[in-house]
């Protein structure tokens, strides 16, 4: 049964009508809740000891009728019994893509197929896509979780929140979708793509709330602008559910100046269940995992070793709430860091660092490790750049290369060459600054780099090709 802790009361507004000033003047007609759910800020310790408990049932389930899963753990020489302490996870194997490949497509069901309610397939760029699983508990408990996320947020009742994450396959759209509903906001779930049409809804409609990845929301706000529109003025967003792929500081500033005022971060997987593992809350200080859900651990990604808290390394996490596909210790690739300092917000739940990049992403260019997120923090900050720019690998000799495309702000076009010429330089000195590599950089017009309606494909690789 879930409480809701209640700080501020709305008026009640008793004579509801649905035409357009309504629409467009829509305040929130219900009582609002700071947290979602009391297990929100549910006392560290007790949080721990419930971890505990429900890792080893989990585990209990998956020993006695995973065949794969206990074929792993006997391998291991580890049983149920070994784990006494949440330090003792250590122990138990991790769990990798390849593992869900080789299971292709449900191998790793950990119970009846008349327990399945839905599959979403996530696409792999090499090989098989990966299947998950859910059954009725498992989406119900999908939508609380982006129910407490969206309510992090601010988002409630009375909101109308677009929906432009993809529905289908990909689990962005309807994990958001299931989180909205459930805390009663107006849905308009325009999936992704249709720019044109996205915009008008946006406006016609008075949306408060966007979800979508934060590279959509960029080109959302540069096309309204292109069509006339100052999206600051004339669409009534307030918050931007933005996540699915790496976004910073600088875009946040970027999509605040451009489109809302209060952009949060939301992190998640489909091995895990999709959107609503982790998010910011209103202090924006690194995002709340659902520990009661997820147990997060940060390795070092070459050994293995469970590294401290503010250590950076490959995000690893065992659902122990899960009935249709538990995952142990699933190496997610994506780097970042715990912080288990409890939080101004009164949440109690630990936070992940924004996340980097994945480390399977990284680049050896020359003998340096280059992670696509470094370059984009030397354009980001640069006021001549806009907000496209690729990253195209090639091959040189027997060695990886790379070369920056990025666009030059119309504002900053200039006629005379040799501004071009002197600004190419500067980017290219900024980024041999950060990442002491010499970079080509290539200048290109405002609007000539293709745009994403989802995860921005930041990275060309013609190493193939060359
Ligand atoms: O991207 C789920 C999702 C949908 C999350 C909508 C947030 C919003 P996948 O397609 O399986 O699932 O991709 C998961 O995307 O391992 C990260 O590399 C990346 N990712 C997801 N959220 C973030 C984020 C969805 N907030 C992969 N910041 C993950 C950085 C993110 N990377």
């Amino acid at each position: 049964m879930i409480r809701f802790v209640l700080i501020q009361e709305y008026s009640n507004n008793k004579n509801y009508k649905t035409d357009d000033s309504e629409l467009k003047g829509r305040v929130p007609m219900e009582s609002r809740a700071l947290y979602y759910s009391e297990i929100e800020r549910i006392n560290r310790k007790e949080l721990e000891e419930l971890q505990l408990r429900k890792l080893r049932a989990t585990l209990q389930i998956l020993y006695e009728k995973n065949p794969y899963f206990g074929r792993k753990l006997r391998q291991a020489q580890v049983k149920p019994s070994d784990i006494n302490k949440l330090e003792d996870i250590a122990k138990i194997p991790f769990t990798t893509k390849d593992d869900l490949r080789i299971n292709y497509p449900i191998g790793l069901l950990n119970v009846g197929i008349e327990k399945v309610v839905r599959f979403h397939v996530s696409s792999g760029t090499t090989g098989d896509p990966t299947v998950v699983a859910y059954t009725e508990s498992d989406v119900d408990k999908w939508s609380e979780l982006n129910a407490r996320c969206l309510n992090m947020m601010g988002v409630k009742r009375g909101d109308i929140i677009q929906i432009a994450y993809g529905y289908g396959l990909f689990t962005g759209g309807l994990g958001i979708h299931y989180g909205a509903e459930r805390l009663g906001a107006a849905i308009v779930p325009s999936s992704a793509g249709n720019t044109k049409r996205q915009i008008k809804l946006m406006k016609d409609m008075h949306a408060t709330v966007l979800a979508c990845t934060p590279s959509y929301a960029l080109y959302l706000a540069e096309a309204a602008i292109q069509e006339g529109l100052n999206p600051k003025e004339d669409l009534s967003l307030r918050v931007g559910v933005f996540g699915a792929e790496p976004w910073s500081e600088s875009v946040r500033k970027r999509l605040i100046n451009q489109l809302c005022p209060e952009p949060y971060d939301i992190y998640g997987l489909s091995e895990l269940c999709g959107p609503g593992v982790a998010a910011e809350c209103p202090l924006k200080n690194g995002l709340h995992v659902w520990a009661d859900h997820f147990i997060p651990e940060v390795i070092d990604p070459k050994t293995g070793e469970v590294l401290g808290p503010g250590e950076e390394g490959e995000l690893v996490f065992t659902t122990i709430d899960k009935e249709a596909m538990p995952l142990l210790r699933y190496r997610t690739r994506d780097v970042s860091c715990l912080d288990i300092e409890p939080c101004a917000c009164g949440r109690t739940h630990p936070r992940i660092s924004r996340i980097k990049g994945r480390d399977d992403d990284m680049l050896k260019i020359r003998g340096v490790n280059v992670f696509p997120s470094q370059i984009e923090y030397v354009l980001e900050r640069m006021e001549e750049l806009g907000d496209q720019y690729q990253i195209i690998l090639t091959k040189s000799g027997p060695l990886d290369d790379l070369k920056v495309k990025v666009e030059v702000k119309s504002s900053a076009v200039s006629d005379k060459p040799w501004d071009m010429v002197e600004l190419k330089k500067k980017v290219e000195s900024e980024i041999y600054s950060v990442l002491n590599l010499h970079v080509e950089v290539d200048l290109v017009e405002p609007g000539s780099l293709p745009r994403s309606e989802g995860k921005a494909k930041r990275v060309v690789d013609l190493r193939r090709s060359t």
